[in-house]
């Protein structure tokens, strides 16, 4: 009984499996490319190579330090030590910067004083001088507010007064430039005279004013009295033309200075 069950199971499964077998479809459409895949391990190492060729051509020599112009020629003015030689030596690099200046040095001593010189040559003479002719002026400034002065004159001696021609100027200091007036006759205002007398070692000289009154006449008018001596000898007759009143034409006449 059993055998018979089995052999009916057989069937059955076979039966079912020819069923199955019976009911397969078409082929597909073929699916997508699936993910590349991990990379494979490194392969070993390949052989060297050959060696390359070795016989490359040498490169020019460089510029020498000398060889200012770059001919590759030591020229005459590379030649800067002046031996005759452009090599090394004469190699100069740029001029560097001025340093900063030295502090002063200290003071040398006095030189010793040097030989006298020559003496120069002698000057020319000068214009002969008038010995027989005295000029001497006095400042009378300090004098003002007076009418009357007194100036002491020591070159007026006995034998002065006696023998030479004595004349007196005063400087009227008003006026620029100045003018010296004979101290005899009007002064240099028409509203006085002067008055002069000489005696010796003096000169006295009075202001009088025209209108009779007397009053501070040296003001301060008159800064300076100049007296000339001049010996008899020296006035020559026939030169009574002189007009000693004016200063300037004695004055020239002899020979002295204004
Ligand atoms: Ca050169
Ligand atoms: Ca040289």
């Amino acid at each position: 009984m059993r055998t018979q069950f089995s052999r009916i199971c057989i069937l059955i499964i076979s039966f079912l499996t020819i069923v199955f077998l019976s009911c397969e479809g078409p082929e597909g459409p073929e699916g997508p490319v699936g993910p590349a895949g991990a990379a494979g391990p490194q392969g070993p190492a390949g052989e060297d190579g050959e060696d390359g060729d070795s016989g490359g051509a040498a490169g020019e020599d460089g510029q020498a330090c000398w060889d200012l112009n770059d001919n590759g020629v030591g020229d005459p003015d590379e030649d800067f030590n002046g031996d005759g030689i452009v090599d090394v030596f004469d190699c100069q690099g740029a001029d560097g910067q001025n340093g900063a200046d030295g502090t002063d040095g200290v003071d040398g001593q006095d030189g010793a004083d040097g030989t006298d010189g020559q003496d120069g040559a002698n000057g020319q003479d000068g214009a002969d001088g008038n010995a027989n002719v005295a000029s001497i002026v006095f400042d009378i400034s300090g004098q003002a507010g007076q009418s009357f002065i007194s100036v002491s004159v020591p070159e007026l001696t006995e034998q002065v007064l006696a023998e030479d021609l004595v004349l007196i100027y005063l400087r009227y200091a008003n006026n620029d430039p100045f003018e010296w007036i004979l101290a005899s006759g009007f002064g240099y205002n028409p509203d006085h005279i002067l008055v002069t007398k000489l005696i010796v070692g003096e000169v006295l000289i009075e202001l009088r004013e025209l209108d009779g009154v007397t009053g501070a006449l040296f003001s301060g008018d008159y800064d300076r009295l100049r007296v000339v001596i001049a010996k008899a000898s020296t006035v020559e007759t026939g030169k009574s033309s002189i007009d000693f009143k004016d200063y300037y034409e004695t004055m020239d006449y002899f020979g002295l200075s204004y």
